[in-house]
């Protein structure tokens, strides 16, 4: 009896147990993640991070399909997708979102972080959330900031060692006003493109180079078709976790909480593995046949000096309230 009375117990409070987890309002959904770089790229390997977390934190019910190299778009026509309420989620450059918030120009203002240091305190910091928030009211959440990372100079013409080798130089950049006018500024021939016609561009020699960082011009294999790599760091470039706002409204607090933790463990590892194969990349392309040129500090210096036009410009057309946070946000980090 008394044993009997034991296991219905037991059994009592294995069912409660059983029933907190399910209590968690968490319904079967297929998520639909796009990116722009390969599956095997710092970006790829962080978006199957995602999705293997996700699966782990919902039971299996939150299942998210990974779609790299752009096939479900470019950056720009994945954020109208999320927009339209077509597609769930992707990551993707911050660059291409001034489109729709113009304050995002902010990050793409040349040599503001120091270090990746500072750029995660600043991003994951109130600065970046509040930046996010803005898209809200045009349809988008933005959940984390991953690193895409310092950008550099690659070209099929000839070395890059200072500012005169920009000259005609046709140069693709992103989609963006601030790129378009830096690069003009130092003599190279701008060419906004999405990146997803990037790697035909530069085999057709409709362009002659492109700005990435290092990890991504290791993972597209640039060096097949780009022989000089200049390491400028121009800017610090972060990609940025987006839903769709419409669908996002549909989740419930639970699913919500998941996806925030799901994305968040991603972004840590994204962090990691982005700047473990950074420091071998160098090697990696040297080794595929780049030619790679340091840039001198006082060459820098005169980019720096170049660039301060298009920062000019981008705070007098509406920008000089976000560029001054982020000023002070870097102060605030150093
Ligand atoms: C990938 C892009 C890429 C970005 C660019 O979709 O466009 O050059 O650096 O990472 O977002």
């Amino acid at each position: 009896m008394k044993l009997a009375f034991a296991s219905t117990v037991a059994a009592a409070l294995l069912a409660v147990g059983v029933t907190a987890a399910s209590a968690q309002e968490i319904s079967s959904r297929i998520i639909r993640f796009g990116f722009g770089l390969p599956e095997a790229s710092n970006q790829g390997r962080a978006a199957k991070f995602f999705a293997d977390e996700l699966a782990r934190l919902s039971d299996g019910k939150l299942k998210m399909r990974t779609f790299g190299d752009a096939k479900l778009g470019s950056d720009v026509q994945m954020q109208n997708a999320l927009i339209g309420g077509a597609q769930e989620m992707m990551v993707g450059s911050t660059a291409t979102l001034v489109g729709i918030v113009k304050d995002f120009g902010v990050y793409d203002l040349p040599f503001l972080f120091a270090d990746s240091k500072e750029a995660d305190a600043v991003l994951d910091g109130p600065f970046g959330r509040k930046l996010m928030d803005k898209l809200e009211a045009q349809g988008l959440v933005g959940l984390v900031y991953w690193e895409n990372g310092f950008r550099n100079l690659t070209n099929s013409k000839h070395p890059v060692a200072k500012m005169e080798d920009f000259s005609g130089i046709k140069l693709r950049v992103m989609q963006n006003p601030v790129y378009i006018d830096m690069f003009n500024s130092f003599g190279a021939n701008a060419v906004p493109l999405p990146y997803s016609e990037l790697f035909s561009a530069m085999e057709t020699g409709a362009v002659d180079g492109q700005e990435n960082p290092v990890t991504t011009i290791e993972s597209a294999k640039f060096y097949e078709v780009q022989k000089y790599l200049t390491i400028t760091r121009h800017v610090y470039s972060p990609w940025i976790v987006l839903a769709s706002k419409s669908w996002y409204d549909q989740l419930s607090g639970d699913e919500r909480k998941i996806l925030q933790q799901a994305a968040e463990a991603a972004r840590d590892f994204e962090r990691k593995d982005s700047r473990e194969a950074s420091l071998k990349a160098i090697d990696a392309l040297k080794s595929h046949g780049m030619e790679v040129t340091e840039l001198p500090p006082e060459e820098l210096a005169r980019l720096k000096e170049k660039a301060q036009p298009a920062a000019d410009k981008f705070a007098a057309e509406g920008g000089a309230e976000v560029l001054k946070e982020l000023q002070d946000a870097i102060a605030q980090a150093k």
